[in-house]
Parts: C-alpha cells; sequence; structure tokens
C-alpha cells in the first residue's frame, strides 16, 4: 500500500517498497523557549533555519508544529504553513492537538499533505476525519484512545475501528498512516518489542503504512542518537515505513538509509553513495 503526498511541485510516496520515508521533526518549539517566546511574539522567523537544516539533512517531508500554550496557534498555523511552502517544495505533516490549528494549516496548504494526528476516540474521529477528507489529505492515526495501551493487540484494534472509521468518511486506507506508538524504553524496558509486535500486527492485518515519534525510544538515556539510529534500522525490518525524527542527526539520517541499502530499497547503495559524497562536499565547502 502506497501513501502519496504533495506540495505544489513534489510527490513522496511511502510505502514498503520505497525508500523510508523521513519526516523532519525539528521545526517545534517544544523544550526550546527561545522559540516559545518568537511564537509569542507571532515572530516565525526560526523556521527558515529549522526548514534549511531539516532539507539540508536528507528529510524527505517536513513535520511543522507551532503549538504553545501561550501563543495565538491557529493563527500561526496558518502563517508557518504558507512561509514553509515558500522555503521548501517538500510536503508538510500539519502537527496540532487543535483541531482548528489542523483545518487552518489545509486551508492554505498547496498540495496533499499529512495531517499529525487523529485518535481513536469516537469525538476526536468525528471532528477530524471530516476535515481531512474534505481537504483529500492523509493523515497519521495514533494507536491510542483515551489511554495509551500497552498491549500490541489492543493497540492493533484500535488502528482497525481508525481504518474502519476513516472508510465511512470516504478516506481510503493508503491515506491513513498508524502511528504505533514509539515509547521510553527508560518507562518500560519491553516498550521497543511492543512497538515491533504492534508493526507486525498493523502489516499483517491492514497493510497500511506506519510511522512513530523515533526519537521517544530514547528519552531519558545517554547517547540517543546512536540508540535512535538502531532503532530505525531495526523498525524498519520488522515493516515501519516512515519516522517523525531529526534530520539533523546523521547517525539517525544513516540508520534509515542503511536500511533502505540493507533491504533492496536502494539498488547498489547509490543514494547512499549520494548522501556521502554531499556529506564530503558540504565539509569540505565548510573548510574552505
Ligand atoms: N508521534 C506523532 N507526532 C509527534 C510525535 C509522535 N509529533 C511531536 C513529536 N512526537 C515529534 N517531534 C519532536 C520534535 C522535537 C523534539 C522531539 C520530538 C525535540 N526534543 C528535545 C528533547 O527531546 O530533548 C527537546 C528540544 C531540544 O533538544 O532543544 O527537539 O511521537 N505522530
Amino acid at each position: 500500500m502506497e501513501t502519496t503526498l504533495q506540495s505544489a511541485s513534489k510527490t513522496v510516496v511511502i510505502g514498503p517498497e520505497r525508500p523510508f520515508c523521513i519526516i523532519g521533526e525539528r521545526i517545534n518549539p517544544t523544550g526550546r523557549k527561545a522559540f516559545q517566546a518568537q511564537l509569542q511574539k507571532g515572530d516565525i522567523s526560526q523556521l527558515e533555519i529549522d526548514i534549511a537544516e531539516q532539507v539540508a539533512g536528507g528529510a524527505h517531508v517536513l513535520d511543522i508544529n507551532v503549538g504553545d500554550p501561550l501563543a495565538d496557534e491557529v493563527g500561526l498555523m496558518r502563517r508557518a504553513v504558507v512561509r514553509a511552502q515558500e522555503l521548501t517544495d517538500l510536503p508538510l505533516c500539519i502537527d496540532s492537538s487543535i483541531i482548528e490549528a489542523l483545518e487552518a494549516g489545509l486551508e492554505v496548504y498547496q498540495g496533499k499533505a499529512l495531517v499529525n494526528s487523529v485518535t481513536g476516540e469516537d469525538e476526536r474521529l468525528e471532528a477530524i476525519l471530516p476535515i481531512v477528507a474534505r481537504h483529500g489529505a492523509a493523515v497519521i492515526a495514533l494507536a491510542n484512545d483515551d489511554e495509551i495501551p500497552m498491549e500490541p493487540q489492543r493497540r492493533y484494534e484500535i488502528a482497525r475501528k481508525i481504518v474502519s472509521a476513516a472508510g465511512d468518511h470516504g478516506i481510503p486506507p493508503e491515506d491513513i498512516v498508524i502511528d504505533a506508538l514509539a515509547m521510553p524504553i527508560g518507562a518500560e524496558p519491553r516498550a521497543a518489542v511492543l512497538f515491533f509486535e504492534t508493526l507486525r500486527l498493523i502489516r499483517e492485518g491492514l497493510g497500511v503504512n506506519t510511522t512513530c515519534g523515533a526519537s521517544n525510544t530514547s528519552f531519558g538515556l545517554p547517547g540517543r542518537h546512536g540508540l535512535n539510529a538502531h532503532f530505525i534500522a531495526t523498525a524498519s525490518t520488522h515493516g515501519l515505513t516512515s519516522a517523525i525524527m531529526d534530520a539533523r542527526s546523521p547517525a539517525c539520517v544513516d540508520g534509515a538509509h542503511a536500511a533502505d541499502v540493507l533491504h533492496a530499497r536502494d539498488e547498489y547503495g547509490m543514494g547512499w553513495i549520494r548522501t556521502f559524497r554531499a556529506r564530503q562536499a558540504a565539509a569540505a565547502a565548510a573548510a574552505g
């Protein structure tokens, strides 16, 4: 199954036979005081830096999140989506917990966006799915409802419920990307094992594309980039087809690209070689 995303001029396809889709996560004020203060003043200039870094790192899609409880998130999302589409031709993932912000982003977006996200509660489904359908967008569906289940079977059942509800709204399964819920190993030692098992159930039972916040796994641990990189590659082997991850991290990007080479989605390692040469050229340019 393939999920097609579009900007005004570019198409990106997520699927098991496609290169692992890197959704650049950094356009997000979480944990960043200076960026939060700027957003509260209506200043979105930081986007220019964050977008340039994610694009340079090799992101295929950019996650845009301007969530700050003290800022006008709806107005900011509208402006952020317009600005991002001026700065890059990559398709966007519109990330907010506020339905009006998702809608505002979709209203100004040119192309077919990825909406992040819907969950399994009936009232969230009934509020968000019609907006996704009306805009012909794709949507990330978190495999949780009002609680976050740890059992893979329970996550799978929520995913199945969401795919079914989406169908009722005219949204085909290929436009649903299930977030199988990567959780901190520091809180649950079997978090990654349960995540991989959830991927298997979704792949076999639904066949839809999947994603996760890849850095959640290493939360609270040292050496996060190395662990995230191996998590991404291992998860790819278990069927994960995309991840929301930091494309500034060469280790994490290598994890995704290595999975492509090993699973024969990058013939003769041509993409791997291209990335290597581009980094060499960038290092040479930086050294003057
Ligand atoms: N699933 C889905 N969407 C998501 C997530 C998910 N969106 C938000 C988040 N999780 C993924 N995005 C980010 C963005 C930024 C950071 C982490 C995840 C980040 N974190 C630093 C940290 O963890 O310490 C703090 C900031 C900093 O280092 O300056 O940057 O799971 N569907």
